[in-house]
């Protein structure tokens, strides 16, 4: 991602329009190359499920950014996209359930369907 900023002065008449960019604020997370006006990450990974979106705001100077330069800022707003990296987790890692000892199961063996279940049966005889 680049940002770029236009100066109207004459080009050609010392540093007048001559521009360097730089953060002011989101520089905990992004940089700005001074020259070309590139944004880059300024950390090794940022995570869209701690947070998704970022505003960083970009000021232009001109006269190189030398003393009595003019400049002009951006508000450049970044939206993280999704990777997948998150594995599907269940609430708890053991889940018990309990079943009445009168219950019947079905006979799942017959037709097309076969099925086998294991269940903990509490405070009865499992036939
Ligand atoms: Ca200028
Ligand atoms: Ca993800």
């Amino acid at each position: 991602m680049k940002v770029m900023a236009s100066d109207a002065d004459d080009p050609t008449y010392g540093s007048s329009a001559r521009i360097v960019y730089s953060v002011l604020d989101g520089e905990k997370f992004f940089t700005v190359d001074r020259q070309t006006g590139v944004i880059r990450t300024a950390v090794a990974d940022l995570d869209r499920e701690t947070q998704d979106r970022y505003e960083l705001v970009v000021k232009a100077t001109d006269m190189a950014g030398q003393m009595g330069g003019l400049s002009g800022s951006t508000t450049v707003t970044i939206v993280i996209t999704d990777v997948n990296d998150n594995p599907p987790r269940f609430p708890q890692r053991r889940t018990e359930a309990q079943m009445n000892s009168g219950w019947k199961f079905i006979d799942t063996t017959r037709g097309e369907e076969r099925g086998r279940i294991a269940v903990r049966v509490h405070g009865g005889n499992c036939r």
